[in-house]
């Protein structure tokens, strides 16, 4: 009995010497063994993943908010910052546009909703409303940043962070203090990114669990077409898209920067949330060698403004959802698709299911029938895990090429081997 516990203790020193990546593929692994095999039961299994979630949700706000602080207050030159907004943004908004013609293209040629011949019964159905993008807009000066702050208002969140950061730089020398606390405080959140990331394995099997054993296979089949092709389509967006424009925009190595990012990519596909994904990909960016100045705001941005893999579903799932009821679409209605499906990414929250609400919008203006919505929701959390992929792959690869054209991205660091980094 006194073998006990030195073998425990040899297995876990054994266990904490595998790298994070593989441990959370092990938990992830694990987790679908485990929930396929407990089927509905493994929602006992949640609450392991609810606490990781929030463990990760905890650092958001605060890790946010000083980073940008920091961020911009090392920023000495205003130029400069507005240049990096003014490509974050249109970096943004070219590659959803792209991700939701990939989307339809994707929908066209594999026509995930032909034979289901569904009808409709009334094009009304009680979904909840999407808020519309000029609320949006309004709504991102906060009338009270403490508010902004405790609520997590993110795009708030953002502009008073500016706001403050520029205010500390004018006053000059009586800033410093300030300046040199939210320091402290950005590097303490950062420490702390990296302990509650050492929980992600055990989180990630909870959540999995509890994933594969809601979602049976019998659940699945019917829609396994639409799920196969929003799959696809995010898949090729991930590995062609997102690599061409690394290689050609940035002239880097896209294998480096998909190794780099593995840790973000499964928090971002088992946590389906890209808020939630944000510590992680912040500790990515910043192991990839992006200076944290052009991270604690291109990434936070991007969070809140850039959802490629939200548009891309929105392109396959309307055409799904056509084809399923048997409307056809002319090339008016394509194009609708793509601005308000881009417009609609911009609005959508980074937060599980949020792009659902957000389909009800697109379906609405090209008139297709709501229905499409509730077929949709059952199979949703699948799909989220998808989208949210590419949302957060799509933040991490803007943000390395406007480092890289800024000359912030320390290029021997992005090409070292990752398997050290991710060791500590
Ligand atoms: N799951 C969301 C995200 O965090 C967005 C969505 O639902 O489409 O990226």
């Amino acid at each position: 009995s006194t073998h006990n516990p030195s073998l425990f203790s040899r297995g876990w020193s054994r266990w904490m010497a595998v790298p994070l990546w593989m441990q959370i593929l092990v938990g992830m692994a694990l987790g679908i063994v485990v929930g396929v095999g407990l089927g509905e039961s493994a929602t006992i299994l949640k609450p392991i993943g609810t606490i990781f979630v929030n463990t990760i949700k905890m650092l958001i706000v605060p890790l946010v908010f000083c980073s940008l602080i920091v961020g911009v207050t090392s920023m000495q030159d205003t130029a400069k910052m507005g240049r990096i907004g003014f490509k974050s943004f249109a970096f943004y908004m070219a590659t959803t546009s792209v991700a939701i013609s990939i989307g339809l293209i994707i929908g066209y040629v594999m026509q995930p909703g032909a034979g289901l011949n569904l009808e409709s019964v009334s094009t009304q159905s009680a979904v909840k409303e999407a808020p519309s993008i000029m609320e949006t807009l309004i709504n991102i000066v906060p009338t009270n940043p403490v508010a902004a702050l405790a609520s997590g208002q993110i795009l708030q969140v953002i502009v008073f962070a500016v706001a403050l950061g520029v205010a500390l730089v004018l006053i000059g020398e009586r800033g410093k203090p300030a300046i040199a606390v939210f320091e402290s405080l950005a590097e303490a959140m950062f420490k702390l990114t990296d302990m509650v990331m050492k929980l992600a394995p055990y989180g990630v099997f909870g959540l999995m669990a509890w994933v594969a054993g809601e979602y049976g296979l019998d659940m699945l089949l019917p829609l396994m077409k639409v799920i196969v092709a929003v799959y696809v389509g995010c898949f090729l967006h991930i590995v062609g898209f997102y690599s061409a424009t690394l290689a050609l925009l940035g002239k880097l190595n896209p294998i480096h920067f998909f190794k780099g990012i593995s840790n973000a990519i499964v928090v971002a596909y088992t946590t389906s949330s890209s808020a939630g994904s944000l510590p992680a990909s912040m500790k990515c960016a910043n192991d990839l060698g992006v200076h944290k100045k052009i991270s604690s705001f291109v990434l936070p941005l991007g969070t809140t403004i850039n959802m490629d893999g939200t548009a891309l579903y929105q392109g396959v799932t309307a055409l799904f959802v056509a084809q399923a009821f048997g409307v056809d679409l002319t090339w008016v209605d394509y194009i609708t698709i793509i601005l308000t499906g881009t417009l609609a990414s911009i609005g959508t929250a980074g937060v599980p299911g949020a792009g659902l609400v957000m389909l009800t919008l697109v379906l609405t203006t090209v008139g297709l029938p709501l229905e499409g919505v509730a077929i949709i929701a059952g199979i949703d959390r699948i799909l989220d895990m998808a989208r949210t992929t590419v949302n957060v792959c799509g933040d991490l690869a803007a943000t390395t090429i406007i480092a890289r054209s800024e000359n912030e991205l320390n290029v021997d660091q992005y090409h070292a081997d990752v398997k050290t980094k991710n060791e500590d």
